[in-house]
């Protein structure tokens, strides 16, 4: 948007009276930041209705992506980069005396996702406004998010996180577009006598869903999405209501969308996550339906107008919801209504871990959910039936959506949809082959790949600053948009000032890096060293036990050979885990009892440090990103469906440490094998091990000494404080069998980083191979991403960029 500083400053003054009647004098920065987040909602919300009005009048097909995550971060300055007034915005605030980058710091970081699955939604918003996608979101409004994290003598102790404490300055609460859903009671169908039956309720609990819009602000093009994040309450009620239960009532029903969970590929049934799960889905559904129907189109056009996405099992339960509407409400006749459901609905699978399926008992549907339970029968005996006429009892039976008691939820989210994708080259082949191979023999045209993105706008344009700021230089800005436009840098892998330039902005960074670690947690790091970063959710599967591992190899060499020459590390962690997997709990304390070790060891001076943040989230991943050297990507191949801090971490030059797993199999095949470091087991041999049998750990505890004595370390009383973990960890390793093939892969993985010392050393081919990664990164934008799924799963148009 066009806006000179001058009119900014005023624009100001103005808000920060009308607002709070205070002149800039008396102001502190907390109504400094909410005057400027009201100020830009003023500028934002002529092209907001514009954006809506013009979706309407063209007639434009709309998608609604649903999530139970949306994990945003801060949007102060992401706002402001997309409407184009950032500087103007920063030199105004300057002029007036106050620091932009204060006024970001009150703005609280909204959890409301566990990790890469509720990132990648916010990265998805972001890319669908910038690319001029007709596109929503559809979500909870958690008022707590995800658990803040704190060390207690190196223990994970969780805290709430209250983050709507000062109130969301970016919401609007849109209390005519509130809906009903209904919860338990019973239901009985009558037959109207005109060929649909008519459902009556008895004794149901009804909830008012009331919405919350955020602006998606698409990046300088004008275009306004939403946002909708759905909020429980109890509905207005009569004057004969008693006071007590309706207390015990509201309690109820405000705890539906009080809390997120916090699972990280772990799946646990518990009643208030289906009510969750159901809540945001009928709400949206609803509103979706009622929006649809201002048209006029005929409800038989639904698909020509809508798509929905369900963004892994969570929102599967669209599928008999909109079944519910289209036949209870609409009246619409089964064969019909399933067509036009199939034909809206598509479904992203994010994990072939078993553990992580949902699986709900068919009873606690019954109870809670007493029609949508019918419409998931019928669903699975249509099946049964006109499936089991083409395809055998087996197959059948072993993909029908009723099992054991069960709904399998990745069942009925195929089985109800027209499009399925995995998020990563490999992962699509390992479920086409393995996990869903009985849905692939079914449905093979279903099955597609959409490797994930990230936003570079965040990513980089925001986090990383000095390299935005060199790259303009080197080749202009075109990249904000043409992301792959950045392989234009590859003309200056042997140009010596710029790698020597891209070496300093590191540098600055690592810099700034160090005095925050400084600063928080009194520790110092030297910015010479190398900077190794793992950031992700705590699991095994992720195996930060395999780099702590090295890393207490590393502090051993280093003991017996003070001499040793190995350049400086520093090793950066950053992970939460879920409050009830105690094995995950246990290696961070691990972790942390390793970090107090090595740290106070005045004998490794600062050859190796051992840096856990604490609550990692999306606001320190944006200042860890900038200042890291390495990208620790280091899971069992087969087992992390794709990973996105793979492509963050590239993004801002960092090279990677890999096994080929996930989309890193897609980032080597882009920046060569030369400038990123494998290692480890492949998929093929770690599907060979499962079928033979033959790995046993203990040999390797047994036979590698440099194992044995790391692995000794964990029970011999070496780690103080971390006893019962050490011994813990030290048995699901040795002797109940290392699930993740943690010790087999232990010496490929030192070798490897055997070879990063090495490379690091010379800063020019270090240096080059940082260019080729960022160079090279474009491709991993959601920009891409998304206006793929744009015109092969929704059949959208989006303004669609040059590739
Ligand atoms: O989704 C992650 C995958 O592990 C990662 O490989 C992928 O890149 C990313 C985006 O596709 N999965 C998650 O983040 N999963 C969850 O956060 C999750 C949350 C609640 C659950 C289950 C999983 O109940």
């Amino acid at each position: 948007m066009d806006l000179s500083k001058r009119k900014f400053k005023e624009d100001f003054k103005k808000m920060l009276t009308e607002v709070y009647s205070m002149g800039l004098k008396e102001s502190e920065a907390t109504e400094q930041f909410f005057t400027l987040g009201n100020l830009i909602r003023s500028y934002v919300a002529k092209n907001w209705s514009r954006t809506n009005q013009a979706y309407i009048e063209k007639g434009k097909k709309q998608v609604y992506y649903f999530s139970m995550e949306f994990l945003l971060g801060r949007m102060l300055k992401s706002n402001l980069l997309n409407l184009g007034i950032l500087e103007t915005v920063r030199d105004g605030l300057s002029d007036l005396g106050i620091d932009l980058e204060a006024l970001v710091q009150i703005e609280p970081d909204p959890g409301l996702g566990n990790g890469g699955l509720g990132r990648l939604a916010a990265c998805f918003i972001d890319s669908m406004a910038t690319s001029e996608i007709p596109a929503h979101g559809n979500g909870i409004r958690y008022k707590y998010g995800l658990f803040k994290q704190k060390f207690v003598n190196g223990y994970q102790v969780e805290l709430p996180e209250n983050w709507l404490q000062n109130g969301n300055v970016w919401e609007t609460r849109k209390m005519h577009a509130a809906v009903t859903v209904r919860f338990y009671g019973h239901v009985w169908l009558e037959h109207s006598g005109k060929g649909y039956l008519v459902p009556h309720y008895e004794d149901a609990q009804e909830v008012l869903a009331v919405p919350y819009d955020s602006a998606v602000i698409g990046f300088n093009n004008e275009i306004v999405n939403t946002l909708r994040l759905w909020s429980a309450e109890v509905p207005p009620q009569d004057e004969s209501t008693d006071y007590w239960s309706f207390i015990h009532q509201r309690n109820e029903i405000e705890s539906i969308s009080e809390v997120l969970y916090p699972d990280d590929s772990n799946y646990e049934g518990r009643l208030l996550r289906l009510k969750q799960e159901y809540f945001f889905v009928s709400a949206g559904v609803q509103s979706i339906i009622r929006h649809y129907k201002k048209m006029h189109l005929g409800i038989e056009h639904l698909a020509e107008k809508v798509a929905i996405h369900i963004n892994d099992t969570h929102p599967a339960l669209c599928i008999p919801e909109l079944m519910r509407i289209l036949l209870d409400e609409e009246h619409m006749d089964w064969e019909h209504a399933w067509h036009l459901t199939i034909n809206t609905m598509s479904y992203t699978n994010h994990t072939i871990m078993t553990e992580a399926m949902e699986k709900w008992p068919i009873e606690m549907i019954q109870t809670l959910l007493p029609r949508i339970v019918q419409i998931i029968c019928e669903i699975d005996r249509r099946y049964v039936m006109e499936m089991g006429r083409l395809f055998d009892t087996d197959l059948i039976q072993s993909t029908r959506i009723v099992e054991g008691g069960h709904v399998r939820m990745a069942h009925m989210a195929i089985i109800g949809s027209h499009s399925i994708n995995g998020v990563a080259q490999l992962h699509t082949n390992i479920l086409k082959e393995k996990v869903l191979h009985p849905f692939y023999l079914i449905y093979p045209s279903k099955f597609n790949n959409k490797t994930n993105g990230i936003t570079q706008r965040r990513w980089l344009m925001l986090a990383n600053e000095p390299l935005r700021h060199l790259i303009d230089r080197k080749i202009g800005n075109e990249w904000a948009t043409m992301p792959t436009e950045l392989k234009m840098l590859k003309a200056f892998r042997e140009d010596k000032r710029t790698l020597q330039e891209l070496a300093e902005v590191k540098r600055q960074n690592k810099v700034r890096f160090a005095r925050f670690v400084e600063e928080s947690m009194g520790l110092e790091i030297n910015p010479e060293a190398i900077f190794d970063v793992q950031i992700k959710r705590l699991h095994a599967y992720k195996r930060q036990l395999l780099n702590l591992l090295h890393i207490l190899s590393l502090y051993f060499k280093l003991k017996e050979h003070p001499e040793a020459d190995l350049h400086p590390r520093v090793f950066i962690f950053g992970a939460k885990a879920a409050p009830s997997y105690t094995y995950a709990k246990q290696i961070i304390k691990l972790i942390n009892s390793v970090a107090e070790l090595i740290n106070h060891d005045p004998d490794i001076h600062d050859k190796l440090k051992l840096v856990f943040v604490e609550n990692y989230g999306v606001s320190l991943a944006e200042r860890i990103i900038p200042a890291a050297d390495v990208s620790e990507q280091i899971s069992l191949a087969s087992k992390e469906a794709s990973g996105t801090s793979n492509m963050k971490l590239m993004l801002n030059g960092a090279v990677t440490l890999a096994t080929l797993d996930g989309a890193n199999v897609e980032i080597r095949e882009h920046v060569g094998e030369d400038n990123i470091v494998l290692f480890g087991l492949r998929t093929d041999e770690v599907y060979h091990y499962y079928k033979d049998g033959t790995y046993h750990a203990h040999d390797y505890y047994e036979k590698n000494q440099v194992l044995h004595r790391v692995l000794n370390a964990l029970i011999d009383g070496t780690i103080p404080g971390a006893e019962a973990e050490g011994y813990a960890i030290f048995d699901s390793l040795v002797r109940y069998g290392d699930e993740y093939f943690v010790l087999r892969d232990f010496d490929d993985y030192a070798a490897a980083q055997e070879r990063i010392d090495r490379l690091y050393r010379d800063s020019l081919i270090w240096q080059k191979m940082a260019l080729i990664n960022i160079a090279s990164a474009g491709i991993f934008s959601s920009d891409y991403t998304v206006q793929q799924y744009a015109s092969q799963i929704w059949d959208v148009s989006s303004k669609v960029h040059r590739i």
